[in-house]
Parts: C-alpha cells; structure tokens; sequence
C-alpha cells in the first residue's frame, strides 16, 4: 500500500520522548514587542505578483455576485475521453428529431448537487477516479453590463482535481488542483439568451499531481465548493493584503492591487470603528502600497475581534471582516501579540458524515467539536479547506494551520512541478491572506529529503514568504532520529522555516526507543510543533490498554498517556496535535476493524467520544490554564 509503504519506512526513522502538559514555559511573561529581527522576514511590501484575469478574485463573499450552486446536470464520462469526436460532449449536443438521440447528451442526464463531492451522490459513483461532465445553464444581460462598461467571471471554490472548462462551445481554460480557487473571465464571451457553461471534472490520481497517486484520505471528486459569477467595474480590486507588520501591534504594512485597463487609481482604506481612513495611489502596476497605524484591540483565540474595513476604488467597494495580530518567533519561542503561546491543536479532515464537508454548517459542526475538547488551534489537513471554515475560525477564535497537498510521494523532478507547487501556494495565500486565524502556511507534509526535493521545498519557502512575510512557514516531517541517546530533527529544510512540525507515532507505526520519561530532544533553536501523533481504535472496542493489535479504546487512551509524558520533558515544544480529531474515510484502510476508515480519531465518524478523547481534553484544560 502507497501511503504506509513509504511512511512506514520513515516511521522507523521516528524516535522520541515525554514531558508532561504545562508545556507553554517560555519567556517574557512582562509584556513584549516583537522586534524586527525576531523572525527571517523579507520587505512587507513584496514585488507585485503580475496580476491578471485569471487570478482569482480575493473577498469573493463582498463581490456583487450571482450564485450558481444548485443542481447541475451530470455526465459520468466512463473512459474519461468525452473530449473526443465520438462522445464529444463538449459539444452539448441536443436532439432535434424523434429518431435522434445522443447517448452523451445532458439533456436526459441525471444531475448533481454543487457543491458537493460527486461519489457520495449516487451509490455507483462510490468509488469513480474519473471524468464527470457538469452543465448549468444561466442568463445574463450582456448588453447592460457591455453599457455600463462590467465585466463577468465565473470563479470555482474548488474541482478536485483537473478541470476544464467551456461556454457555448468554446473552452475558457483547464485548471490543476483540488483544493484551490481559480476562475475564467466571462466578459464578451457571453450571449443573449441561454447560455451554457461546461466543467469536465477528473479526479483520477496523477504520478505528477500533487498530491500524487498515493494519500490516506478519501479521493472525492467534482465540484466540490461554491461556483459563482461574479460582476466588477472594468478596473478591479482583484486582491489586498491588510496585516500587522510581525515587529509591530500597531502598525499594518499592506497593499491593495488593482487589475484593468485603468490601474492608475486611488485606492481608499476606511475602518469607521477605529476612525481610520487612508489614500494611496496605485502605480501603473496596478498596486497601492499602504501604511498605516492604529490602536486595534488585538485579535486572539480568547478576544476574536474583527473590524469591518472597507476597500474603496472611484469604481467599486468591498468590504470584510477582518482580524489584526501578530504572530512571530524569536528563538524557540513562538509569540502571538508579543506573548508566549502554546498551541492546543487538532487535525481534521474536510470531511463530515462520509462526505466532503463544504458548507458553512458543516465548518460549524467541524470547528465546535475542536472547540468542545479545548483547542486552540486547528492543522487543517492535508489541503486548503473551503473558505467557509476559515472566515468561521476567525469568528470562533480558532488558530490555524493550512497546507497546501504536497503529501510524502510528491515527484518533485517532473516536469512543471515548481510551476504547480509555486501556483497553488499562490492561490492558497491569495485566498486567505486576510484571515487573522491563519499563522502557519505549510508547504510540505512528510517527504523525503533529496536534491530534487530540497531545492524544490525551499525555492516554494521563499516563495511563501515573498507573497506574504506576515506568517510563519513550515512543514511537517518524518518523526524524528534517535541519535546517541537523543532525539534529532535533522533536515535540510529545516533551515528554510520557522517553525517544526513533527508527526511522531511511536508506539503505534515504531517502538518506543527509549521509555517517555527518558526522552531528551535535542534543541535546534527553533519552536517545535508535534503536528501528528495518534493510534487507532475502534470506537465502542474495549480490552487491555496494552495491546495495540486489538484497536480497543483503553489502549488508544494509554497510547495518548504515555505521549503526553514525553510531550512534558521537551523544553522547545510549542503545541501538539493529536492525529486526528475524527475517524476519516481512506481507501487505504481496509482492516477488518477499520472498514474504510482510518480510525486514529478521537471521535468516531458519527463523533462519538472514544477514551483517548477525555485524555487530551484534560490535558488541554491543563496546560490552557
Ligand atoms: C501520517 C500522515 C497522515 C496519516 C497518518 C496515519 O503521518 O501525515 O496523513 O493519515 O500518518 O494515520 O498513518
């Protein structure tokens, strides 16, 4: 099996020790301002990325848009090769005689909800990697938008994993990636009248995808997120950025950027409730560079204030919520608004009820559950969840983590892959450059070191840290090495984050190589996260705490217990989170007590509490006092 192939080959490598709770130690308990050099950070006012119609419109629930979610009508394209003469799909051809038909046609198709995941709407979709064909038709007053000088775009949540698209015909473009927003200008290419708008989606995994063919979660296809058209004046605000400054808890160095054939504009930044109101001119580029300061009641997982701040050009405004903090490093320490923090994480999967989770109800139930076991702060994993989930977090107070799916098997030499890696970042950020809730992007998940790799990984760091110097960068490795008695970290990316994820599972995937209170860890001058640990149950499976063949609760609670006494004796450590807040569908599980799942989940499926879960949730209270 992919996915266990290669981590546990690497697990083996894991090694480690424990300290108990009251983890959060560290420095500077008389009030702190974060200084420059307190993190490798590059200018705040970065080199405009170009920006052009097809970058995907930031603050997308502030535009004027017309939803396009409902039902769609489907074709399940069984060869996936609808695109050729004999299928042709495409073409949406409709029959005009009673002795015509045509067997690839949509309009006596079955239909789909959007968004949604595709496999779990119809029982013989369960297991498809394949193509599916989506049609909406809608109508659209061209010629007043033509007058009034608009322009019109369809923007996609997300299509896992290939999609491309097409209007009347006519293809507007292809987009790669599961978990990312893209979109397609509609301007001019409307008409009077119906007009029809195609997806062909294709999830099948890809040697050069990223991820790649193998991964430990459930592969659901379509379309998967909110699908919009969206109206903007025929110059835009395309994106903005409006954070602290990480050396300063007043002070936001940001930019708003402007795309369309009038870019020379005046750009106005308002937020009434701090009395606030800036101008900037945008340069021939499209961009307006903005300083300023204020008092701002900071935003943190115990005060989530949010100001309503409005973006202005002469030609259009939108406005958000938005969360102002700072996050920041200094040494091995890890500060939010100039205090020490420690992370009560989870992870989760973007998954509920056997489903890809993609509402704001389904974020809601996710979040609460994190919310009830006393985190504060959540690894989303393995990929950029919906945007729902992220604007809830800044709401609910949540700290996040977001990744992009460069998951272990990645083949960094392929042809094209720094272009891929470099665009979902971008669309990754570019989304939720805003949220105060994120602090850490991630950028890789378990891979090995290797030329390829490591130039790849930190070309993609500086990268990250070019489009937004605001935030912390990481990436979660293999477990750690047991090297002369100690436990080590040693990767060469290392050297290009800020912060250390380590997914450890000793005692499940690899032995214990010393017992957990003899664990030393060996400092390498950085905040350590333990981003996984965990072992399967099955809920309602009881026995002995000590065998871990039988998946039983009792030992999945002592597995935690014991970690718990390692976690306590490493001084650097910064936050754990346990894999995984919830049992998740992966068809790389197929052991008779895992039926489909994986089952290290606090939480069965149905969100029972198994005895691993009062565990952590009395550590947290714990250390969070
Ligand atoms: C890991 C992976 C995660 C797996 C987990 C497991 O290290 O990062 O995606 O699901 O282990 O359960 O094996």
């Amino acid at each position: 099996m992919a996915i266990r192939a290669d981590s546990v080959g690497s697990h083996l490598r894991r090694l480690a020790v424990a300290l108990l709770a009251c983890a959060p130690l560290l420095a500077n308990a008389q009030g702190y301002a974060p200084r420059p050099q307190d993190r490798v950070s590059e200018a705040q006012n970065p080199a405009p990325v170009a920006a052009s119609a097809s970058t995907p419109l930031t603050n997308l629930p502030g535009r004027e848009r017309r939803s396009l979610n409902g039902k769609w009508q489907a074709l399940v394209d069984g060869y996936a090769d609808g695109i050729g003469e004999w299928k042709a799909v495409w073409k949406d051809r409709t029959a005009t005689g009673k002795t015509q038909f045509f067997e690839y046609g949509f309009d006596d198709s079955v239909t789909l909800d959007v968004p949604g995941d595709f496999n779990t709407q119809r029982p013989e979709l369960n297991w498809l990697e394949g193509s599916v064909w989506y049609r909406k038709t809608f109508e659209y007053d061209a010629a007043a938008a033509r007058r009034k000088g608009r322009r019109l775009f369809v923007h996609f949540g997300a299509a896992n994993y290939r999609a491309d698209v097409f209007l009347n015909g006519e293809k507007l473009g292809s987009h790669e990636g599961g978990f990312t927003p893209f979109q397609f200008e509609l301007t001019g290419r409307v008409k009077p009248g119906e007009n029809r708008l195609l997806v062909h989606v294709n999830n099948e995994r890809r040697k050069d995808g990223i991820p790649a063919k193998g991964f430990d979660w459930f592969n659901y296809g379509g379309l998967t997120r909110d699908v919009d058209l969206v109206e903007t004046p025929g110059t835009y605000i395309q994106d903005y950025s409006l954070q602290l400054a990480p050396d300063s808890l007043r002070r936001v160095d940001g930019w708003v950027q402007l795309a369309g054939t009038a870019p020379r504009q005046t750009v106005r930044v308002r937020i009434p409730e701090l009395g606030v109101e800036v101008r900037a001119e945008a340069g021939a580029d499209g961009r307006a560079p903005l300083r300023f300061e204020a008092p701002f009641a900071l935003w943190s997982p115990t005060q989530p204030k949010l100001y309503r701040v409005e973006v202005s050009t002469p030609e259009e405004s939108l406005q958000e919520d938005i969360g102002f903090r700072s996050i920041a490093v200094r040494g091995d320490a890890l500060l939010l608004n100039g205090e020490p923090l420690f992370l009560r994480g989870v992870n989760f999967h973007e998954e509920i009820d056997g489903r890809r989770a993609h509402s704001e109800a389904d974020a809601q139930r996710l979040l609460e559950q994190a919310k009830q076991l006393g985190a504060n702060f959540v690894r989303l994993a393995h990929y950029p969840h919906n945007e729902h989930l992220l604007r809830l977090a800044d709401r609910m107070g949540l700290l996040l983590w977001q990744e992009i799916p460069v998951y272990q098997g990645i083949d960094f030499a392929a042809a094209g892959m720094q272009a891929k890696l470099d665009a979902m970042l971008a669309e990754m950020i570019g989304r939720d450059r805003n949220r105060a809730a994120v602090i850490v992007w991630g950028i890789a998940n378990e891979t090995s070191p290797g030329p390829a790799r490591n130039a790849a990984l930190s070309a993609l760091a500086q990268q990250a840290r070019r489009l937004d110097p605001s935030r912390l960068i990481s990436a979660a490795f293999y477990g750690p090495g047991f090297d002369g008695g100690t436990l080590t970290v040693s990767d060469p990316l290392v050297a290009a984050l800020d912060v250390v994820g380590i997914n450890e599972y000793f005692g499940w995937y690899t032995p214990w190589p010393v017992e957990p209170e003899q664990a030393v860890w060996k400092p390498f001058g950085k905040p350590l996260l333990i981003t996984e640990f965990g072992a399967e149950a099955r809920y309602g499976h009881h026995g002995a705490d000590d065998v871990a063949s039988a998946w039983n609760e009792e030992f999945q609670a002592e597995f935690y217990r014991k970690q718990l006494r390692m976690l306590a004796r490493i001084p650097f450590l910064r936050g754990a989170a346990p894999w995984v807040m919830m049992d998740f569908r992966s068809p790389v599980r197929m052991h008779p007590f895992q039926s489909g799942y994986n089952r290290k989940g606090l939480l069965s499926e149905r969100r029972e509490r198994k005895l691993a879960w009062q565990v952590i949730h009395d550590y947290y209270a714990e250390v969070g006092r």
